[in-house]
């Protein structure tokens, strides 16, 4: 069932990613014929492309409404290959093969949410021409494949050319299934956005409700586009792939200059331990392990902070990953060489540091342009859920006292350090920081950290069960309320003398007075940090 591909309409809003596909089908062959706006892009990037009023014999007119909607586009597509009759039919009437279908249709949805937009120019943008070619070419799906998700052109692009110019009947059914969803999607959307609308003349400005988060589009179009395969996924039976938005940047983009292929659980660590390195303006480096840190710390330079971040944990370090937000130089890269470790993403790598890396031929080295996820995305069974990244900060002036006793400028440094790590810590969390003064400087180190506990109270003993520096002296960050006396005062039997915390439980009143009666400084920030 490979069928061959040999001439293509391509007619798209969104253009990203077109060249290159358009590339890949000249490249196989393909004769590209386009509409004005498509034609254009790929004359611009040197392809050659057929003006779509060339094979209909009729121009584009009435302001673009009808482009495509012509017999000799819609015969070209719909007409069976294994149908003498229709085949003789085409032939009679000049109709051309058109095997494969690249279509995106007008930003409706996005035309909709634009400030100023008029209702005539909300009409203009109900895409008439495309929905019609995208439909006949998946109700033909046995001779014609439908393209209509930028994702999608990595992956076709590459069987085309693994099966030298054919699809197969599997892969054009697959398309066909997403191109209806597509129209039905696109339809629903329409139909939802007029139907809020009263009539109205042409030149009506529609107000906008106010642009808010918590508003989300009736249908998610992630447009991600496949990097490579993974050997595998979390474990060797289930296989991966990459995929990346459009950024080219984040961990996901990151270069790698040397060391085995990255894994699936390589980039999870390494996306971990960057957010957290990531946090701070001084120099940091944080060393996680399962998405988890085993030790994070600031310092006067990258190889300062490691050594006190590897200090925190040294056995769990083994075999962990490395985030540095600054470029790794020759000294932190000769301590890091002293420990085995499966990667480091950095920001840069200087020819000294990578001089010493490369004696390691597996350690993988990932060059990291900063890339802050806006939002993150948490799937589960049936659908998705969409969530603002959290991207909260909190600095000394948003802090509230609420002990008798006050931190004392070391502690509020290590106060809100801990506060920091917390953050990337699986929920309950508990963190033990110290701080360390360098003449007029105060850095901080994590001593002891409690991650993904069902209680608490457990995460603080779990986080005091790890320390293997001193506890005594130490601060302690919650990422959650404590809901009871008994969590606030085992960190302070553990040696915590300052905590921070969320607060808002409604037996804060029973844990200040346990937090003044054991002589802590305790401080609130109002919002806490859940990672689940
Ligand atoms: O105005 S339409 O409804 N009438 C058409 O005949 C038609 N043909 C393609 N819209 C039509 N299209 C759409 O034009 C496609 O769905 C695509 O979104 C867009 C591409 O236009 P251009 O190549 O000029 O940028």
């Amino acid at each position: 069932d490979l069928k061959p591909v040999r001439r293509a309409l391509l007619s798209v809003t969104d253009k990203s990613g077109l060249t290159d596909f358009a590339r890949a089908l000249a490249a196989q062959g393909v004769e590209l014929v386009s509409t004005g706006g498509t034609a254009k892009t790929l004359r611009d990037a040197g392809l050659a492309v057929r003006d779509i009023s060339d094979l209909t014999g009729f121009p584009e007119m009435l302001d673009g409404r009808v482009k495509t909607l012509h017999p000799k586009v819609h015969g070209g597509i719909l007409h069976r290959r294994s149908v003498p009759e229709h085949v003789a039919a085409v032939r009679e009437h000049g109709i051309e093969d058109i095997d494969m279908v690249v279509v995106n249709l007008y930003a409706f949805e996005a035309t909709a949410a634009k400030p100023g937009v008029t209702f005539g120019e909300l009409i203009e943008n109900i895409d008439i021409g495309g929905p019609s070619m995208v439909r006949s070419a998946a109700k033909n799906f046995e001779d014609v494949a439908i393209l209509t998700r930028v994702a999608d052109y990595a992956a076709i692009s590459s069987e085309l050319q693994a099966n030298s110019g054919q699809l197969s009947g599997e892969t054009r059914w697959r398309l066909a299934q997403t191109a209806f969803a597509t129209t039905a999607a696109y339809d629903s959307a329409i139909a939802a956005t007029l139907a809020k609308l009263p009539y109205a003349e042409p030149e009506t400005v529609l107000t906008q409700p106010e642009a808010k988060t918590g508003e989300y589009p009736q249908h998610l179009e992630l447009g991600f586009k496949l990097a490579q395969t993974l050997r595998y996924g979390e474990n060797p039976h289930q296989s991966a792939a990459l995929y990346l938005d459009a950024s080219g940047k984040g961990i996901a983009a990151g270069k790698q200059l040397q060391g085995k292929e990255l894994s699936f659980n390589n980039l999870v660590d390494l996306d971990a331990c960057w957010e957290l390195a990531s946090e701070f303006a001084e120099p940091a480096v944080a060393i996680i392990k399962h998405t988890n840190p085993c030790g994070a710390a600031t310092g006067t330079s990258v190889a300062d902070a490691y050594v006190r971040a590897l200090a925190a944990d040294p056995i769990s370090a083994f075999g962990g990953v490395i985030g540095v937000n600054r470029v790794v130089d020759e000294a932190a890269a000769a301590e890091m060489a002293k420990l085995f470790v499966e990667a480091i993403a950095a920001p840069g790598f200087t020819p000294e540091a990578q001089a010493i890396f490369a004696a390691k031929k597996n350690l993988r080295l990932v060059e990291v342009k900063a890339h802050p996820a806006q939002q993150v995305i948490k799937q589960i069974s049936g659908g998705l859920l969409l969530q603002d990244a959290d991207r909260k900060r909190i600095e000394a002036g948003d802090l509230k006292i609420v002990t008798h006793r006050e931190p004392t400028p070391e502690e509020l440094t290590a106060l809100l350090f801990s506060w920091r790590v917390c953050k990337h810590v699986k929920s309950n969390a508990i963190v033990y920081a110290r701080a360390e003064a360098h003449g007029q400087e105060v850095f901080g180190q994590t001593v002891g950290i409690g991650a993904g506990q069902m209680s608490r109270v457990d995460a603080a003993k779990f986080g005091a069960l790890k320390a293997v520096l001193p506890l005594a002296g130490t601060v302690a960050a919650s990422d959650a309320f404590f809901p009871f006396p008994d969590g606030l005062e085992t960190v302070a039997a553990a040696g915590a003398t300052a905590v921070i915390q969320p607060g808002g439980s409604v037996k804060d009143a029973d844990v200040i007075a346990a937090a003044n009666r054991l002589n802590l400084a305790m401080v609130f920030t109002g919002i806490r940090h859940f990672r689940h």
